[in-house]
């Protein structure tokens, strides 16, 4: 059986974008797969975190790994900084990295450009961490959303240059990119990937947004103006979006739309739209709502890291054999 891994970072409630490209594809693959799921929190702090929030965050994205479908009992769900393997690998792929290759990542010079603020040099070596999470237990396939290709080839890299340079250690991964859905944009500017830190509320939707707060996002979603609703991404941006989203939510096709909306306004779309959307989370709001105070997801949690920590430090084990950390210890009984 094949090994997954993937994780997603607790650094605000998780956007439709994050569920689309990622979440609800591992859902799919638990039934037949070795499923490691994470809750990142030790990304999260590359950028400045309240410490309340953080905490809630990490909560409501454990909630809502459960609300879409994660099965504790077909997959390992927990919390990065409870298993303390992820930042020793870390630490030791950084010697094996170099700087050039980090700074040339996308989404350090987009994040750090951003910044007004002091970049914190974790920012930099985020994607090192990255690889450790993934490399530990040793996963195949890592599902991911396309802006983490980059990132995926990166593992790949350092799993190949420790592997040559130490010892056969880790399995190479594979990235596994959805071909729909893979970026959704935002609503306000499809020029960008829908993202939870964007500070214009209305270029994303929540996943724990209300109906009423979908129905008004997506009447606002910037279109064009010439009225037609066709799949065009070279000319459409806006409405070829809309049409993603229609689509998986709703399981039609993206032709099967064209014609039901042919001649037919964007009002009437964008109803559709919404409507698609509502049917799709609110099934997982529900099931939130239910779970999130619960004791349950404490020791759903428990057991995750219970289950993850010997898998991870048995890989963290062979890593720090192989670079020469620490001492061979005895066996008892040999002089
Ligand atoms: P932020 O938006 O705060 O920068 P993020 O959403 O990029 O964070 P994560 O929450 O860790 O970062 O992402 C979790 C998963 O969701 C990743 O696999 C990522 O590729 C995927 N993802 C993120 N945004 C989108 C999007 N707009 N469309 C499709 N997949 C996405
Ligand atoms: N970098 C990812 C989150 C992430 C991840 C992982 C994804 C951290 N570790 C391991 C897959 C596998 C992001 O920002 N979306």
């Amino acid at each position: 059986m094949k090994t997954i891994f993937s994780g997603i970072q607790p650094s605000g409630t998780l956007t439709l974008g994050n569920y689309l490209g990622a979440l609800k594809h591992f859902t799919e693959l638990q039934d037949d797969h070795n499923c490691f799921f994470c809750i990142v929190d030790e990304h999260a702090i590359t950028v400045p975190q309240d410490r309340l929030k953080l905490r809630n965050n990490i909560r409501s994205l454990a909630a809502l790994y459960l609300a879409s479908g994660i099965d504790p009992e077909k997959s390992t769900l927990f919390i990065q900084s409870e298993v303390p393997a992820h930042t020793q690998l870390g630490w030791m792929l950084q010697s094996i990295s170099y700087m050039g290759e980090l700074e040339r990542m996308t989404q350090f010079k987009d994040k750090s450009a951003e910044k007004e603020t002091a970049i914190s040099s974790s920012l930099l070596t985020y994607p090192v961490l990255m690889a450790a999470d993934i490399l530990l237990y040793q996963a195949d396939i890592v599902p991911v959303g396309e802006d983490q290709k980059q990132h995926l080839e990166l593992t790949r890299n350092l799993a190949e240059r420790f592997n040559n340079k130490y010892n056969d250690i880790f399995t190479i991964p594979e990235a596994s990119i959805p071909k729909v859905g893979a970026r959704i944009m935002s609503l306000q500017n499809p020029l960008k990937k829908m993202s939870k830190s964007d500070e214009n509320e209305k270029a994303f939707i929540s996943m724990l947004d209300d109906p009423k707060k979908i129905e008004k996002k997506i009447k606002s979603a910037v279109t064009d103006s010439d009225g037609v609703v066709k799949y065009d991404k070279e000319n459409k941006l806006g409405v070829s979006n809309l049409l993603v989203i229609h689509s998986i939510c709703s399981g039609e096709s993206i032709e099967e739309l064209e014609v039901r909306y042919a001649g037919k306004g964007y009002g009437e779309f964008k109803q559709g739209v919404a409507k698609a959307v509502i049917d799709i989370l609110k099934p997982i709001q529900d099931k939130y709502n239910a779970l999130i105070h619960s004791d349950e997801l404490d020791d759903i949690l428990d057991r995750g890291a219970e289950k993850a920590a010997p898998i991870a430090n048995r890989t963290l084990v062979k890593a720090k054999k192989a670079m020469g950390l620490g001492r061979v210890k005895k066996k008892k009984g040999q002089e």
